[in-house]
């Protein structure tokens, strides 16, 4: 029970976006009924039959070309005369849909076939049933309503005017059960790749890369710039007079080789920078002892010692005024770059 109203459900949602335009094709067997022109002399009789429609694409004046055929298998002349005639009529229609909402549409169709009757036997006055044969024209409204995406239900009446002898107007009337197939594929839109270029080859496209001409060999951050790890030399603890980084800052190294840790074909250059406080020389020989220092606990860390170098710049890359203490704060430090 739960799946016959989880498929209804279904039904009723898809009902919701019936459209044709989704399709390609659309076949309709129909059963119907009719009522002669006085001039046939025949009884009202059933017909059936189908169509087969090709829907124009959206935005087409009209909707739908549809060939049909109906066949009324036959009709009994009117009063005492033992005569019938059958018919076969083959007709060619355009159609044009006035939609009321996605599942319900009115529709208008106009156009031409010809119809082969076949008489047989006589007239209540005893003349023969002659064969009819005769073009005739046929206009025609309807109503469609959608009960899924792809079925609908249809009612139609039309007038097929025949005009052998005399013109004669001849009221079809009917009920089609639509199925639309072929389903559309969407256009798809061709997605042009623009190729973007890498021409440094750090692997950060041009487009993002906010350092060109990045030396080969250089690890980079997302970029493109040369990775560094700036350690704040402020709040790494020395002992005193001593190049040995205390225990309790040791913590603040080991992002450094947390950053190596899954990457073994990476060389790590360490290089000491200080302010420009006291003595060039002095300095210089600082810096160095504070890079070597950082050096001693990545070894400690795990880092292989054979992957690491040192170099001390002492005070001549500021990367901040010397003039201020929150400058010269910034320029006592210890930078980590890396070569792959
Ligand atoms: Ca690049
Ligand atoms: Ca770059």
């Amino acid at each position: 029970m739960k799946k016959i109203l989880l498929a209804l459900s279904l039904c009723a949602a898809t009902a919701l976006v019936a459209n044709e335009d989704n399709y390609h094709w659309q076949f309709t067997p129909v059963i119907g009924g009719t009522s002669f022109d006085s001039d046939f002399d025949l009884k009202d009789e059933m017909f059936f039959g189908a169509r087969i429609a090709k829907n124009f694409e959206e935005g087409s004046f009209f909707d739908h070309l549809e060939f049909g055929y109906d066949r009324v298998n036959g009709a009994d002349v009117k009063g005492k005369g033992k005569g019938d005639m059958d018919m076969n009529l083959y007709h060619l229609s355009l159609i044009k849909n006035f939609d009321v909402n996605d599942d319900f549409k009115f529709y208008g169709l106009i156009g031409g076939g010809y119809l082969d009757g076949k008489g047989n036997g006589s007239y209540a006055d005893g003349t023969k049933v002659d064969d009819y044969d005769s073009g005739f024209a046929q206009v025609g409204l309807g109503a469609k309503y959608y009960v899924t995406d792809n079925f609908h239900l249809r009612l139609e009446a039309k007038d097929v005017i025949a005009f052998e002898d005399e013109t004669t107007h001849n009221l079809f009337y009917s009920l089609g059960f639509g199925v639309d197939f072929g389903s559309r594929t969407p256009a798809v839109v061709p997605v042009v790749a623009v190729p973007i270029g890498d021409e440094d080859g750090d692997g950060v496209p041009d487009n993002l890369d906010r350092c060109p001409g990045t030396p080969a060999g250089t690890v980079v951050d997302e970029n493109g710039c040369e990775k560094i790890i700036r350690l704040d030399v402020n709040s790494l603890k020395f002992g005193f007079d001593s190049t040995k980084i205390k225990p309790e800052s040791k913590h603040i190294v080991r992002e450094i080789s947390d950053f190596v840790a899954d990457k073994p074909n990476y060389a790590i250059r360490l290089e000491g920078h200080t302010d420009s406080t006291g003595d060039a020389t002095y300095n210089q020989g600082l810096s160095e002892r504070r890079a070597a220092a950082v050096k001693d606990v990545l070894v400690e860390l795990g880092v292989d010692a054979n992957k690491i170098t040192t170099q001390g710049y002492g005070e001549t890359q500021p990367v901040a005024t010397n003039s201020t203490k929150e400058g010269r704060a910034q320029n006592r430090r210890v930078d980590a770059k890396f070569r792959k």
